[in-house]
């Protein structure tokens, strides 16, 4: 799977991490061939040049730890790019609260649906659950058969009127799983050769009437850039939950793979390889892995997240002395803020933090105002972040003309940071024990 690219990215990394020191032209040459790559493995365009940039900017600002090499160091900068770009985690499908899910497929013909449904079929029933498949792709005889016989050969049911209305078959399917006690009804549905609009309305019909939990779009994997195309106009007429990607055996370039996320915006969910109809014959997505895969350098990865983990210790143990002296400063706090951003949704960290969710209600961070305030405290001067108190009006003038910001983002900047301050002082005083055992890396 994805041989080739794999094979290219592999190469490149290996000859950078052979050298002990990297220089800007090393780092470039690099990228031009990683950006190669990537475009020939049919990687949409604008996806190969965003992830590029961003790989640039972070070989560029990253701090080489001591215990790695700077070649390990881009290494693993561009696995995390990988993962990011695959989806950055992996996504159940939903299941109702109360039986039978209903989870809808849809794509082109000849994409890959009716026979995923069988594969899912088989996946789920391997975790317990009891399938019924239902057949509303009513436009070919062949096609109504080829389910009947896919379902007799898992001992899966198999709900048919033939040729009907696709809206009323499905409904009927779902009670006929009702009294069959189905957990689960797949709906495979008619795909064409082009999206058209007759294919959309009687999909949104079937959507809108049988209600199903889940829609996931089968993307045939070998088409490249067309199944970025036809998964886009899905998304926008469908807004299906995830995406299929079949014949991943095939000597697929991995274009789809690489785009299809940050095109449509939809989480990749299931991978599917073969023609067997079997459980073995489609994986649950999972970008961390997918990424490994691709680049084939766990080992290195994982070396660098240790080195960067142990750096976090000392860092955090650092803070917490500095905390327990109160001096806590616009350093600690940028130091904080990059923390916080290497490890996700910011909502999601504090939500997880007892008693802190109230808290940080008024301190919010987006994505964006973390690239500012990084971009101000680095124009300081380093007196200027150890004591943000003399922080008068030219020296913010001047800050906020260095950073590409204006006078009230430092303005806000030193008040959050002020905020913050006292929070941790609050906090402190409060636990009594010192700050021992705090999660201070959550701040
Ligand atoms: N190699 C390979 N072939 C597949 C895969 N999924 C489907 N096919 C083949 O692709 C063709 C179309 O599949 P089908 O499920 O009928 O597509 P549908 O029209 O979307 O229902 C059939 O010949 C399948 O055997 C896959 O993951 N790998
Ligand atoms: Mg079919």
């Amino acid at each position: 799977m994805l041989e080739d690219l794999s094979g290219k990215l592999e190469s490149t990394l290996r000859k950078l991490r052979g050298y002990g020191k990297l220089t800007e032209k090393n780092i470039a040459d690099a990228l031009k061939e990683i950006r190669r790559a990537l475009l020939e493995a049919d990687v949409n365009y604008k996806v190969v040049k965003d992830f590029i940039d961003e790989v640039q900017r972070e070989a560029v600002g990253e701090e080489v730890l001591k215990s790695v090499t700077p070649g390990q160091m881009i290494v693993k900068i561009v696995n995390d790019k990988l993962v990011a770009l695959l989806g950055t985690s992996n996504t159940q499908i939903k299941s109702a609260g109360i039986p039978p899910t209903i989870i809808m497929i849809a794509g082109l013909q000849g994409s890959g649906k009716t026979t995923f449904t069988a594969k899912l079929a088989a996946w789920l029933q391997k975790r317990g659950r009891k399938p019924l498949l239902a057949a509303l792709d009513i436009y070919r005889p062949a096609a109504i058969q080829q389910l009947r016989v896919l379902g007799q050969s898992l001992n899966v049911p198999v709900y048919d009127e033939g040729i009907g209305d696709p809206v009323r078959i499905g409904m009927n399917a779902v009670s006929a799983a009702r009294k069959q006690m189905c957990d689960t009804v797949i709906l495979d549905t008619a795909g064409r050769l082009h999206v058209d609009e007759e294919m959309m309305r009687e999909l949104v019909n079937v959507k809108n009437r049988v209600r199903p939990h889940e829609i996931l779009f089968v993307a045939d994997g070998m088409t490249g850039q067309d199944a970025v195309n036809t998964a886009s106009e899905f998304a926008g007429k469908l807004n299906y939950d995830g995406v299929v990607l079949t014949k991943m055996d095939g000597d697929t370039r991995g274009g789809a793979a690489l785009s299809i996320r940050a095109v449509t915006g939809k989480p990749i969910k299931f991978m599917s390889i073969g023609e067997k109809p079997n459980a073995e014959s489609i994986e649950a997505f999972y970008p961390d892995r997918m990424a490994s895969r691709i680049l084939g350098m766990g080992d290195v990865v994982s070396l660098v997240e240790k080195a960067q983990e142990t750096i976090d210790q000392e860092q955090a143990a650092k803070m917490e002395e500095r905390l327990r002296k109160n001096e806590f400063t616009l350093e600690d706090f940028l130091m904080q803020l990059q923390q916080i951003k290497k490890m996700g949704p910011l909502e999601n960290l504090l939500g997880m933090i007892p008693g802190m969710g109230a808290q940080m209600k008024n301190v919010k961070v987006d994505p964006k105002a973390f690239a500012r305030t990084e971009a101000i405290i680095h124009s300081m001067t380093r007196e200027e972040r150890n004591k943000p108190q003399i922080l008068n009006g030219s020296r913010r003038k001047r800050i906020a003309r260095g950073s590409g910001t204006r006078v009230q983002d430092v303005n806000q900047l030193v008040k959050q940071y002020d905020q913050m301050k006292k929070m941790i002082k609050q906090m402190k005083g409060r636990s009594g024990k010192g700050l021992r055992g705090m999660p201070l890396n959550f701040m």
